[in-house]
């Protein structure tokens, strides 16, 4: 039997691109929002506008995700929760990776998602009907070149979320994945190209219409929002003119 709370979600990485859009869009349909991120300016000013709940946080900090798991439960708890805390950094090959690029990666995409995750599988399941929805990427189901370390990070991540719905299904947690692949954010590529702007306008380039943010927000906002018992357990998205990761349609070359 569940418990009273209903659509309320915790969102990491809710101070840019598809976290801060998912953030919007549930906001919006009416739920209960407790906000994460690291960067409590770009919080408080979503917060103002949408009226979900900052919690500023570093999703991979033990102590950190502690206190966000007491402000959540003093605030009334809720039933999902959707890590989208990630991101990529760098896009060397292999022989030439960089230590604290895999590290951020690493620790933020996986380690960060396990942590939030074993936190709040307590209330999710004394609720009754709780889920987890991991934004993972199409980057976990084909490598290509300048990406293993990504490649490793959201592979890892979609392994951790197929393990979690095996493991979960005895107390009703419904283990959504969904996998974007193009997707036209303020900070995403500029993030992995080291704030080169050039470098990241260009992997948009000719581009007609890659998916924006808000794309992706509506994708989550519609699976979360189904009956309970419905689950879209992994979701690919990606913008039409990319048929394939290695095939993206540019209309200028
Ligand atoms: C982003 C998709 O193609 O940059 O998660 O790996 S891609």
């Amino acid at each position: 039997m569940s418990s009273q709370i209903s659509h309320a979600a915790v969102v990491t990485g809710a101070s840019t691109g598809i976290g801060e859009a998912t953030v919007r869009a549930l906001c919006t349909a009416g739920w209960t929002v407790f906000a994460v991120a690291r960067r409590a300016d770009r919080l408080s000013a979503l917060a103002a506008e949408t009226g979900a709940i900052a919690v500023p946080a570093d999703v991979t900090d033990d102590d950190q995700v502690a206190n966000l798991l007491a402000t959540v439960q003093a605030g009334g708890g809720i039933d999902t929760l959707i890590n989208i805390a990630g991101g990529a950094r760098g896009a060397d090959y292999l022989g030439a990776a960089k230590n604290e690029d895999w590290d951020f990666m690493l620790r933020v995409n996986v380690i960060g998602t396990m942590k939030l995750t074993r936190a709040f599988l307590p209330m999710l399941r004394a609720h009754g009907e709780g889920t987890v929805l991991n934004l993972t990427s199409t980057a976990a189901l084909a490598s290509y070149e300048g990406g293993s370390g990504y490649n490793a990070a959201k592979a890892a991540q979609r392994a951790m979320t197929q393990a979690l719905r095996l493991e979960e299904v005895e107390n009703n947690i419904r283990v959504i994945e969904v996998l974007p692949g193009l997707v036209h954010t303020e900070e995403f590529a500029l993030r992995r190209l080291g704030g080169d702007a050039a470098a990241a306008q260009a992997v948009y380039r000719g581009v007609e219409k890659p998916l924006l943010a808000s794309d992706v927000a509506e994708v989550i906002g519609y699976a979360v929002n189904l009956p309970h018992h419905v689950n879209l357990d992994e979701i690919v998205v990606r913008p039409v003119a990319q048929a394939a990761n290695h095939k993206l349609l540019r209309k200028d070359s």
